[in-house]
């Protein structure tokens, strides 16, 4: 209800909207109208009310809060995917994973403005400061098998690195095998985590860390980081940047789990890949190899081919490109 109002005034923020018309738009009372405008402005939304003449939106503020993601996503790509919100959690991949052990159905996002034990692979941490940044878990049931799972981290990739070009008009890059690059420092981490039987999986979860309006970083990830607004220059509304990315990822994740086809995934994500033709190295456990980057297969895997010829692939592992003085 209070979302079809947000939406109706964001629609017409130039021009007040009578009590009468939101009151017909959304089938409630006048009286109904004014309670969710109150609620819309704790929400930290400046609404004008004047008498004769309605209600005009002067203000949306920038937050992840679900009423402000609906408002934002015009293309309605998040209808239907339950929104859950939090101001400040320990990390929302583990939210997630509890919320999906409780049976949260598929397709639900788990969304917070900061995260205080924000997590990246291998117990390494995520820098997740307070309203800078998106930080969002995907559940999914998928009927897939768990070697497929690595795919959902491509497919998140894909998806944010096109809404970031969409939305900030920079070059982005994926670097394999969960990572988006501006200007060769990351814009975005993403941890896939499943509970899965050896052949099936029980749920997924997708995390995605998005640098958005951070201006600077902690002295270790200056080298590192960056953030949308370093290298677009300006401030970007988050709700519509996360609105954007759950549209992409559920557009490529639906056909790719409808036909089951994974060439258009990985004929993409080899078109953004940063690590396309370059010298290598891939490191998965004790194993450490070095060779050029000649594509990605169809399980989402970076192939090499070694210097002696031979080619090797790798499912996981971290990748670096080691002759510039570069964090790729
Ligand atoms: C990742 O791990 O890149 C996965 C990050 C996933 C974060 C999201 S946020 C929402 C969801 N909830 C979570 O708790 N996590 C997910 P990895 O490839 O291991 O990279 C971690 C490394 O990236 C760190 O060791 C730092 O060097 C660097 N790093 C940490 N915070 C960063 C940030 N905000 N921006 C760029 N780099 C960062």
């Amino acid at each position: 209800m209070r979302d079809r109002i947000l939406k109706l005034l964001l629609q017409n923020s130039d021009e007040y909207v009578s009590g009468e018309k939101i009151a017909q738009h959304v089938g409630i009372s006048r009286a109904a109208v004014w309670k969710h405008v109150d609620m819309l402005k704790r929400l930290g939304c400046e609404v004008e009310s004047k008498p004769n003449r309605g209600y005009r939106m002067t203000f949306l503020p920038d937050s992840l809060a679900p009423e402000i993601i609906r408002a934002v996503d015009v293309a309605n790509t998040t209808e239907g995917h339950e929104l859950k919100y939090y101001e400040q959690v320990g990390s929302t991949n583990d939210a997630a994973m509890e919320l999906a052990m409780q049976g949260a159905k598929h397709g639900t996002i788990v969304l917070a403005e900061e995260q205080t034990k924000g997590k990246g692979r291998q117990a390494r941490a995520w820098y997740a400061p307070k309203g800078e940044g998106i930080y969002m878990s995907i559940i999914l049931r998928p009927e897939l098998a768990p070697q497929d799972a690595p795919k959902i981290s491509l497919i998140a990739g894909i998806a944010v690195a096109q809404t970031i070009k969409a939305q900030a008009g920079i070059q982005v890059g994926v670097k394999w095998p969960n990572d988006v690059l501006s200007g060769a420092r990351k814009l975005c981490g993403i941890l896939t985590e499943m509970t899965a039987d050896p052949d099936r999986i029980h749920h997924v979860v997708c995390g995605i860390g998005i640098n958005v309006n951070q201006q600077s970083f902690p002295n270790e990830l200056q080298q590192v980081a960056t953030s949308m607004r370093i290298q677009g220059g300006g401030e970007y509304a988050r709700a519509q940047v996360a609105a954007q990315v759950i549209g992409e990822f559920f557009r490529i994740y639906d056909e790719y789990t409808q036909t089951g086809d994974t060439a258009p995934i990985i004929t993409e994500y080899t078109r953004m890949s940063v690590l396309q033709n370059q010298f290598v190295e891939v490191r998965a456990g004790n194993v450490a190899e070095r060779g050029r980057c000649i594509g990605f297969d169809k399980d989402g895997a970076i192939v090499l081919e070694l210097p002696n010829g031979r080619r090797r692939r790798f499912v996981g592992g971290e990748a670096s490109v080691r002759s510039e003085n570069i964090y790729v």
